[in-house]
């Protein structure tokens, strides 16, 4: 009874979208204030007084006034991670590219069309503010005319309608990683240290979650053989991390260890925290969660007991849907699933672990079927608190084998090849993308967008409208984490990886050596890619087009590494270069 109701409004609703283009208003305020998170007090950054910030709620070709208003004793912007910025650069909310920080107790008008539809989200882009608790999701409703990929998945029609509904009623589910530091006194300590700082102290699911502290004996017990061999003779510290002192992970260069602060490496204290309870009603048949990564530092992989999902989109596009039991989520990226409720009542543990070998930590929610239980026993688990497989069927969702909805294809050959080489630079904490470090002093200086030659010219590269574009990521020295690469404005093809150094000039070139390490028939089509994994180095390859003028950031989504410089400007269509309109060149958008 219930589904056809819903059925009833989900039809009256696609009715009146048709026509349903509107002008949304979104207004934020920020504080900074004391909050319990994860059972401990510090300052986090509050949008509207919530920690996480609001949901943005969209359909597909909204324009939305996004309102800033900055009450916090420092500087800040706001970014809206994946959204296209089509023709309005300047709401990009990059300092030093897009805009000017918007000062203490300003306000900040962002403007935008919401050209694309799915799972986005807004977050800090100042500094290090998005690990103090500044994002919220963003979900745009699809139109009419974008096809459901779900008749790949079955053609029963009451399966595809409760497919449709549960999509109608998607929601977000909000992944992190937290930490007990605000952001500027991590940054301080690894300025004074020379260390990289790359550990959390407690995993959250929709702001939830507990700081776990398992024993010596059981971190040696969970310690992976990847673990292992990057440690040599050190074992995890107490929350799980490898050391400061981790050759591999810190490379070769010097520390002052003593300038290092309680909790960034070591100093765990155990809380208990509410967890995340998720309700379903087994009438419904299939659940929708669009999980959003907010993390600062670690993949976090992400697991219902006993359920299959299948994800339907990734970054907020369409994909052929897969079905699977766990997906590792690199930070900022989005996977969209549909959860098959066809297990016993009851309640069912969800787990999320870090997807990272620097670190093992891990926190729990709860998905419950709405009624009375009749599961009278724990679920079992797909994965291990270490990131394994719990089970011999444990299906992981593979990233390279994602397939576009519908498909389209990159074009066969690039214009323009960059080879983009990232590792530490100097120190630690220090890192480049590119030839350089960008310094991050330099986003107060006058934005790219109004000055071309505003920043030194080893951090921009510049490209002309319409060309398509390959970014080869070069990871340099071995055992480095995956590192997420995002790339603001328009989305790219993944289109190839491999081990070792990518030596040649040209995609094409490569492709005639080693085929089989490209794709250009069907690739994966992201906003934030994470490079691949080895004990040796290795490469990627992004191809584009250029299809919006401005200055756009890639960057790696480890906030420690884009605020230790591991970021470039892409200065893209400058043959095309937009006007920026009075009101952003001189003030704030209003
Ligand atoms: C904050 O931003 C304003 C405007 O961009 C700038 O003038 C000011 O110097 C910044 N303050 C700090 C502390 O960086
Ligand atoms: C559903 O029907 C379409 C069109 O006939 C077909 O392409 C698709 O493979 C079918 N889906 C399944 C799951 O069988
Ligand atoms: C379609 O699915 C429903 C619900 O899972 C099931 O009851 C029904 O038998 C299926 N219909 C067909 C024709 O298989
Ligand atoms: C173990 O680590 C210590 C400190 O890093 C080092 O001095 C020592 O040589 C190592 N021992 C072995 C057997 O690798
Ligand atoms: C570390 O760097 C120092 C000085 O550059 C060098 O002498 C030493 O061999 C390096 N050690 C390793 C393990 O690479
Ligand atoms: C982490 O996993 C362990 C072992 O399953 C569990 O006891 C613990 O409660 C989990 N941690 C959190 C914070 O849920
Ligand atoms: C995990 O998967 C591997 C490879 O398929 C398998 O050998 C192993 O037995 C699995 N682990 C468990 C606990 O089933
Ligand atoms: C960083 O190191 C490189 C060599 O690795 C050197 O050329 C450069 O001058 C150094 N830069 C700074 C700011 O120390
Ligand atoms: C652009 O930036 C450069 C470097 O800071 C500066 O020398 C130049 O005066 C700026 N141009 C304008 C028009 O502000
Ligand atoms: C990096 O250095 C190479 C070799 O000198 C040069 O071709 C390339 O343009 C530089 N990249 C940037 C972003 O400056
Ligand atoms: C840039 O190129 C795209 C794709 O060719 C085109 O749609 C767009 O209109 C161009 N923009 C400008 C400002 O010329
Ligand atoms: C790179 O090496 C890993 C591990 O040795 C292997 O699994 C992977 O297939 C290799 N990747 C490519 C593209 O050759
Ligand atoms: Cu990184």
């Amino acid at each position: 009874m219930k589904s056809s109701i819903r059925a009833w409004v989900f039809l009256t609703l696609l009715f009146f979208q048709l026509a349903s283009a509107e002008l949304v208003y979104f207004s934020i305020c920020l504080t900074w204030a004391k909050r319990e998170v994860a059972g401990f007090t510090r300052d986090v950054i509050l949008v509207n007084d919530q920690y996480p910030g609001p949901p943005l709620d969209l359909v597909q070709g909204d324009e939305v006034i996004f309102d800033v208003q900055n009450d916090c004793p420092f500087n800040v912007t706001v970014h809206f991670h994946g959204i296209e910025q089509r023709n309005t650069p300047w709401s990009d909310g990059v300092p030093g590219l897009s805009q000017r920080p918007i000062d203490e107790g300003d306000s900040f008008r962002y403007r935008w069309t919401a050209h694309q539809y799915g799972a986005y989200f807004y977050h800090a882009h100042h500094r290090g503010q998005l690990e103090d608790g500044l994002y919220g999701p963003i979900y745009i409703k699809p139109s009419n005319s974008e096809e459901r990929p779900f008749s790949l998945i079955t053609n029963n029609s009451s399966e595809l309608q409760a497919m449709l509904v549960a999509e109608e009623d998607t929601s977000p589910v909000l992944l992190s990683d937290w930490r007990l530091l605000a952001s500027e006194q991590i940054w301080a300590a690894e300025e004074a240290s020379g260390a990289d700082s790359y550990c959390a102290n407690a995993l959250l699911i929709n702001g939830k979650g507990s700081v776990n502290c398992f024993t010596a004996a059981e971190l040696d017990a969970l310690t992976t053989a990847n673990q292992r061999y990057v440690l040599g003779n050190q074992s995890l510290t107490d929350i799980g991390c490898f050391p400061p002192d981790n050759v591999p992970t810190q490379g070769n260069y010097t520390h002052d260890l003593s300038k290092l602060l309680p909790t960034m490496f070591y100093g765990c204290t155990p809380s208990q925290s509410p967890h995340e309870v998720f309700t379903v009603n087994k009438n419904d048949q299939y659940v929708s969660w669009d999980l959003t990564s907010a993390a600062g530092i670690l993949d976090l992989i992400f697991s219902v007991d006993e359920h299959d999902m299948y994800v339907y989109a990734v970054d907020g596009r369409y994909i052929q849907p897969v079905s699977v039991n766990a997906i590792n989520l690199p930070s900022a990226t989005r996977y969209s699933v549909l959860v098959p409720l066809n297990k016993t009542p009851g309640k069912y543990t969800i787990r999320m672990v870090s997807g990272t070998a620097q670190q093992t930590i891990n926190t729990t929610a709860t998905m419950q079927y709405e009624g009375r239980s009749q599961l009278n026993r724990p679920s079992n688990p797909w994965i291990t608190v270490s990131g394994l497989n719990a089970t011999a069927d444990t299906v992981f969702l593979d990233d390279s084998t994602i397939v576009p909805f519908p498909l389209i294809a990159p074009a066969s050959t690039a214009d323009e090849t960059f080879k983009l080489y990232i590792d530490h630079y100097n120190a630690s904490y220090l890192w480049t993308l590119g030839n350089s470090s960008f310094n991050l002093e330099l986003e107060e200086s006058q934005p790219l967008l109004f000055n071309q030659t505003a920043i030194p010219s080893d951090l921009i590269i510049r490209t002309k409208n319409g060309t398509w574009v390959d970014l080869v990521i070069q990871v340099g020295t071995p055992l480095q984490p995956s590192h997420p690469i995002h790339k603001h404005s328009n989305k790219h093809f993944v289109i190839g990886q491999g081990n070792g150094t990518f030596t040649w000039d040209t995609v094409a070139e490569a492709i005639l050596e080693t085929p089989s390490s490209f794709n250009l028939v069907n690739p994966p089509i992201r906003d934030t890619s994470g490079t691949p994994l080895n004990i040796i180095s290795t490469w990627m390859v992004l191809r584009y087009q250029v299809v919006n003028p401005g200055a756009f950031l890639l960057h790696c989504h480890i906030q420690v590494h884009q605020s230790g410089g591991m970021a470039l400007a892409i200065l893209d269509g400058v043959d095309a270069w937009p006007t920026v309109p009075a009101a952003y060149l001189h003030d704030s958008g209003f």
